[in-house]
């Protein structure tokens, strides 16, 4: 397999060993203590509690702007057992009981298309491609449903910026793996396998666009899209491809799974927009995951799911209505 060409090595600086992460945790939520913090945001300032279930994947917090929401953690209980993930089934708790079965190791990433330097690559080599970041986003399904998650990865751009896309490169077509032998849910066909997704090239570049490797400070399990996958957080949830194997820079604006199943319905942008409804329902509120009860409060959806002074110049002059 060729290696990744002029992959600067993780310098050992960025590296955080176990120990001194997990010191730096108590000193910083030692020193916290009795400031009026809400818990949550002395919690996130201390770190995020590993759950203790996967391996270790610690990230940096992030400086990016936008990148660290104060908002309560969704439960990692819930992150990790409601989820959308076709491959392994329709109902939300299909892909915890079946994504075992998927093989995240060897894994390999075909970059292609309009780029100067194709190639295919290692896990392991993107794994070390640049440091590791946490970043905690809101993320907002199409469906109605949001949580609040903590990623670990970096940006997109690392990878674009290595591979050199050529000045044809317009947008970025992004490619599940598809496998029948280790996906039950490929059996149904309300979807064209594989899985498909897109961005505009600009979008893809955004420093908020990640490449995500793992959240809560462990690599990502199974069915949130191990070991590799796509996050846009001002975007609907499906724009955030899981268990990426192919990566392709086009001229034309590529095919992506949802427009082609639904046209109507799921636009290419899929920015996430309180004011244009889905054609089923109304996309103004949003329910918690995680705060369901008797209380469970509906909260307004947000312009670009409260990154719009991040990303709402990508859009300027652009009809959201038609470009939805
Ligand atoms: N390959 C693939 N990626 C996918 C999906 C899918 O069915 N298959 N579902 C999408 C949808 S609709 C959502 S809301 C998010 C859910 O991610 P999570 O389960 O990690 O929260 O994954 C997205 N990525
Ligand atoms: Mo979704």
């Amino acid at each position: 397999m060729p290696r990744l060409v002029d992959v600067p090595a993780v310098p050992a600086r960025e590296i955080t060993p176990r120990d001194t992460y997990l010191r730096r945790r108590e000193l910083i939520a030692a020193a916290a203590i009795g400031a009026a913090w809400p818990a949550t945001a002395l919690a996130q300032a201390g770190g995020t509690p590993r759950p203790g279930k996967l391996a270790a994947l610690p990230g940096q917090r992030s400086t990016v702007a936008g990148a660290m929401t104060m908002e309560k953690l969704t439960p990692y209980a819930d992150v990790t057992t409601y989820n959308n993930f076709y491959e392994f089934g329709l109902d939300k708790g299909d892909p915890a009981r079946h994504a075992h079965r998927l093989k995240t190791r060897p894994w390999t990433v075909a970059v292609e298309g309009e780029v100067a330097r194709p190639g295919t690559f290692g896990i392991d080599d993107l794994l070390k491609l640049a440091p590791m970041e946490e970043r905690i986003y809101r993320m907002r399904c199409v469906e109605g449903w949001s949580m609040v998650i903590p990623w670990v990865g970096y940006p997109l751009a690392e990878l674009i910026r290595r591979v050199e896309p050529t000045g044809n490169a317009k947008y970025v077509q992004f490619v599940t793996l598809a496998d029948p032998k280790q996906m039950p849910g490929l059996s149904s066909s309300v979807i064209n396998w594989p899985y498909t997704e897109g961005l505009r090239l600009d979008e893809a570049l955004h420093p908020l666009t990640m490449l995500a490797f793992g959240l809560y400070g462990e690599v990502l399990p199974n069915q949130n899209g191990a070991p590799l996958r796509v996050v846009v957080p001002w975007k609907y949830g499906f724009k955030s491809g899981k268990s990426i194997v192919r990566i392709r820079f086009t001229e034309k604006q590529p095919k992506t799974a949802w427009t082609d199943a639904a046209p109507h319905e799921y636009g290419f942008y899929s920015n996430v927009n309180p004011q244009v409804d889905h054609p089923r329902w109304s996309q103004s509120h949003e329910r918690r995951i995680g705060e369901d009860g008797l209380l469970q409060r509906r909260r307004p959806t947000l312009m670009f799911n409260g990154y719009e002074a991040q990303v709402g110049q990508l859009y300027a002059g652009m009809d959201l209505r038609k470009h939805f």
